[in-house]
């Protein structure tokens, strides 16, 4: 997967992915990262500027639509020189990373995994001419309703979690560990050594070594947790798993799982663990 970032700050970039699990990619050739300085496109051979003040006035200056076009162009040109006849009908989504854009989640990172190139544009100053962006977005996307003053921040967060989830960047410990938002649910507490630390106790069933009841444990503090701290997760977690009606004499036996979709137990249960 090869990710393009079109910006004034390139180093950024570069020093902000290169490190750990996504550098470690980056060296294996997982993943590869091209920061292209818009201001090398600048028509404007003496200052290179890219900025100009808005039409009908205002605070602030704009990106220039030329620079980002010729930009856009030459990243595509390298796309489409290395993709060769194959799949020439496949433009690279190009992500305009804006406040005003979609609230980025790990459905759009799964989402955005699947392409061979994605392109990023990082705005800066007061915004981007709206013509380029009608020219060569198909994305707009948001981190969060705040506002930065560029768009490398943001692009660096989507291209963590979106990296993360090409096969093979992460190793079999990083991936088989059940994450938060897989299926809408955050992840339960865990516990290192030593068993006590400043008199807490690590909870007595994960010392048990009964995989099936800490499997159902973890479940349990899960859906709690979710309960607690993201009622909106919650919501969606019990639409997509109704709770199933329990036959009463299997009641005992099954509990442990069911038992949180009621609000009290659920209350009561993580007041019980923490
Ligand atoms: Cl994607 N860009 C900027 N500039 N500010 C933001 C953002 C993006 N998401 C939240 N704030």
């Amino acid at each position: 997967m090869n990710f393009h970032i079109m910006t004034l700050f390139p180093e950024m970039i570069e020093q902000g992915l290169g490190t750990s699990i996504i550098g470690r990619a980056r060296d294996k050739g997982l993943i590869s990262f091209n920061a292209v300085n818009i201001r090398d496109y600048s028509g404007d051979e003496k200052h290179h500027k890219v900025d100009d003040y808005t039409y009908g006035g205002g605070a602030g200056m704009l990106m220039q639509a030329q620079p980002i076009y010729d930009c856009y162009r030459a990243i595509m040109a390298g796309i489409e020189n290395r993709s060769g006849e194959t799949n020439e009908n496949k433009k690279a989504r190009l992500i305009y990373v804006t406040p005003q854009g979609r609230t980025f989640d790990q459905q759009m990172a799964m989402d955005f995994a699947k392409e061979s190139d994605l392109i990023f544009l990082c705005g800066h100053y007061e915004g981007v001419d709206e013509r380029v962006l009608e020219e060569i977005a198909t994305d707009y996307v948001s981190i969060g309703d705040y506002v930065l003053t560029g768009g490398e921040l943001p692009a660096m967060v989507m291209i963590d979690a979106i990296a993360r989830l090409v096969p093979g960047v992460l190793n079999n410990d990083e991936s088989a560990m059940t994450e938060s938002f897989h299926n809408n649910l955050l992840e339960y507490p865990q516990y290192s050594r030593p068993e006590e630390w400043m008199g807490k106790k690590v909870p007595a069933i994960l010392l048990s070594g009964d995989h099936k009841k800490v499997d159902e444990w973890r479940l349990e503090q899960s859906i709690a947790r979710t309960k607690e701290r993201r009622p909106d997760l919650y919501e969606k977690y019990i639409l997509e798993n109704p709770p199933k009606p329990e036959k009463k004499k299997r009641r005992k036996k099954k509990a442990a799982m069911a038992e949180c979709d009621n609000l009290q137990a659920c209350d009561s249960d993580s007041k019980e663990n923490t």
